[in-house]
Order: structure tokens, then sequence, then C-alpha cells
């Protein structure tokens, strides 16, 4: 047996258990990427498109779309997990980070709900969408999102459940007291961190 051989040997079972430390509890290793939608695909003319804060702040901020793609994009590479229980391992994006976003805006608020076309909307303590934990993403694989994946952009939450990353988003409404989004409302849990398996509101 050559030296090759036992190391190929080695390296690939030390790199299936590396894996399976990134696949949440409950969760099973996806290679595609599932559609998942609760109402049709949008379809939003760029020209007409902006993105906004608005809210618990002095002066709701817009940008356009040739504004939001002029701000600092930041390359990703995130594992991803939905609540149905796939998980997509080393996912590439690019996008604006919120940070980027929520420092124009100065706010009192503790908590966003992002809004989106269509209507769907999800909520988020505001300190955990800070710190490089969220972006709007425009580019998924190198390519502009698709339209189903949420294109033109959607909100990336990779280390909650992938709810929590809304498609076709369009805003942030920045609010002092929690309101549950759409799937909260419906008996999702109010968080959703795949790790602690918080699926369901009594998780
Ligand atoms: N606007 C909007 N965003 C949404 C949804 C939706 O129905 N509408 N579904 C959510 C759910 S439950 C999941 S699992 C992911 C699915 O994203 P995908 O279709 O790109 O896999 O989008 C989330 N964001
Ligand atoms: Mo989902």
């Amino acid at each position: 047996m050559s030296e090759g051989f036992i190391s190929r040997g080695f390296r690939g079972r030390r790199q299936q258990s590396n894996l399976s430390a990134r696949i949440p509890p409950g969760q099973y290793l996806e290679h595609g990427f599932p559609v998942l939608s609760a109402g049709p695909t949008p379809h939003t003319s760029l020209a007409s498109w902006d993105f906004t804060i608005t809210g618990e702040v002095d002066e709701p901020k817009r940008w356009s779309w040739d504004e939001m793609k002029a701000l600092p994009h930041e390359t990703l590479t995130k594992d991803i997990h939905c609540v149905t229980k796939w998980t997509k391992l080393d996912t590439h994006w690019e996008g604006v980070s919120l940070d980027t976003l929520l420092e124009q805006v100065p706010t009192s608020a503790n908590y966003v709900v992002a809004f989106c076309d269509g209507g769907y909307t999800t909520n988020l303590p505001l300190d955990e969408v800070l710190d490089g934990k969220a972006w709007i993403v425009d580019t998924y694989e190198g390519q502009p999102l698709a339209p189903e994946h949420g294109g033109p952009v959607r909100l990336l939450v990779p280390y909650l459940y992938f709810w929590k990353s809304a498609k076709w988003v369009r805003g942030l409404r920045l609010v002092d007291k929690d309101e549950p989004g759409f799937w909260e409302s419906f008996g999702y849990n109010n968080h959703g961190d795949p790790w602690k398996e918080e699926r369901y509101w009594d998780d």
C-alpha cells in the first residue's frame, strides 16, 4: 500500500467528520437548492425597486437599485439551514452588510421587521442582524440572484433557520416592540437558532 493511499483515506474520513460537525441536529445534507415560497414569485422592475429603512427613525432612508449596487459588497461563504430539515454547506453570496445600511440610520429601536414584495415579513432582534450577521444579497454562486430564490435581493441571516432570510426583501421597519412575522405567527419559533433546534413556537 502506498503512503498516498493511506493519507488519502485518512483525509477522506477526517473531511467527512468535519462535514457532519457542521450539520445541526435533525438536519440532513442537501446538494440541490430547494425553492420554498409561501406565494407566487413577485416581479418588480429595477427602475421602480427601492430599499427602505423606516419605523423608529428620524427620517426614513431609501436606496434606489443603483445606490444599493454602489454600496460596498462583501463576498460570503455560508452554511444555510431550512426548518424543513435540509442544510446546504458552503453557499457563496455577495451583498451589502446590514451594518453598512443601519450605520446610516440612527435608531433607539431594538427589533427589526423585514418586509418584502408579496407581503412576507420576518422579525429579528436588531443586535442579531448587526456585527456581520446579516446581509442584503444580490448574487448567488457568481450569478444575479434568481427570482425564485428572492432576486433581485434577499435578506441572508445564515446563522438562523432560513425562513428568516426573507426573499424579495424591500426594507426593514425598526420597532421598539418585537412583532412576529409571517411564519412566526403561524407557529414557527420566534428566534430560530438551528443549533438549538428552535423550530416551532414551544421549542
Ligand atoms: N418573501 C419570502 N421570503 C421567504 C419565504 C417566502 O415564502 N417569502 N420563505 C422562507 C422560507 S420558509 C425558506 S426555507 C426560505 C427558502 O428560500 P429558497 O426558496 O431560496 O430555498 O426562504 C424564506 N424566505
Ligand atoms: Mo422554510
